[in-house]
């Protein structure tokens, strides 16, 4: 099997794929191709949306976004290994990568507000909707920490999503929410791939 990865370094969602690619054992069939580059990239054929990540597949086929790609390494792999099939921890692992998802998407709206508007002072009660949301879910995510074991899409969307967090610095968790300090620790000690995908490596 071959595949390319359209992706970037900083991108948290694509650093899901790498991490879950590690995990099923498919990172060394992939190869990793930069976002878009100009209006004529054939990315906007691929995915409409224009967004990284998106999983080519050999034969063309164009998989995104990152939940789907994970769900797509899951099923040509080893089906149950990342998306587990008992009922209760197949939709904890599916509801902890929603709220993972969801930190990564207000977080990254924060740094759009500061790439994309045009005037010099941040639009501050934008920024602050967006950090409630980070906030609450770190805040339920410290009461109550994942589990390590198995690698999920869960515990890798929250992962990745911490990770990003000490990277842009939209928000001081380890100050705010120290209980998930051991928690990212333990995981990235465990987890395949982690450590080569951090965002400054
Ligand atoms: N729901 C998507 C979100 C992907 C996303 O927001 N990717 C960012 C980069 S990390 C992107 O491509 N942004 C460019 C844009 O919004 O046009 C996923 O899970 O893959």
């Amino acid at each position: 099997m071959s595949f390319i990865l359209r992706s970037a370094g900083a991108s948290p969602f694509a650093r899901k794929v790498r991490i879950a690619a590690h995990v099923v054992g498919l990172i060394d069939d992939i190869e990793l191709e930069g976002g878009p580059s100009g209006d004529d990239d054939p990315i906007y054929q691929q995915n409409p949306l224009g967004k990284i990540p998106v999983l080519i597949t050999e034969d063309g086929k164009a998989v995104y976004d990152s939940p789907v790609i994970l769900e797509y390494l899951d099923t040509i792999t080893l089906p149950g290994s990342l998306i587990p099939h008992g009922i209760d921890a197949r939709f904890e692992a599916l509801r902890l990568q929603a709220l993972g998802d969801g930190i990564l998407d207000a977080a990254i709206l924060i740094v759009y507000e500061g790439r994309y508007r045009p005037e010099q002072e941040p639009y501050e009660p934008w920024l602050e909707f967006q950090r409630g949301k980070i906030e609450r879910a770190l805040g339920a995510l410290a009461a109550q920490p994942p589990a390590l074991s198995p690698v999920t899409v869960g515990n890798i969307t929250i992962a990745c999503a911490l990770g990003y967090l000490d990277f842009r610095k939209q928000v001081d968790w380890r100050a705010k929410y120290p209980a998930l300090i051991p928690w990212l620790d333990d995981f990235a000690a465990a987890c395949p791939g982690y450590d080569e995908t951090r965002p400054d490596a």
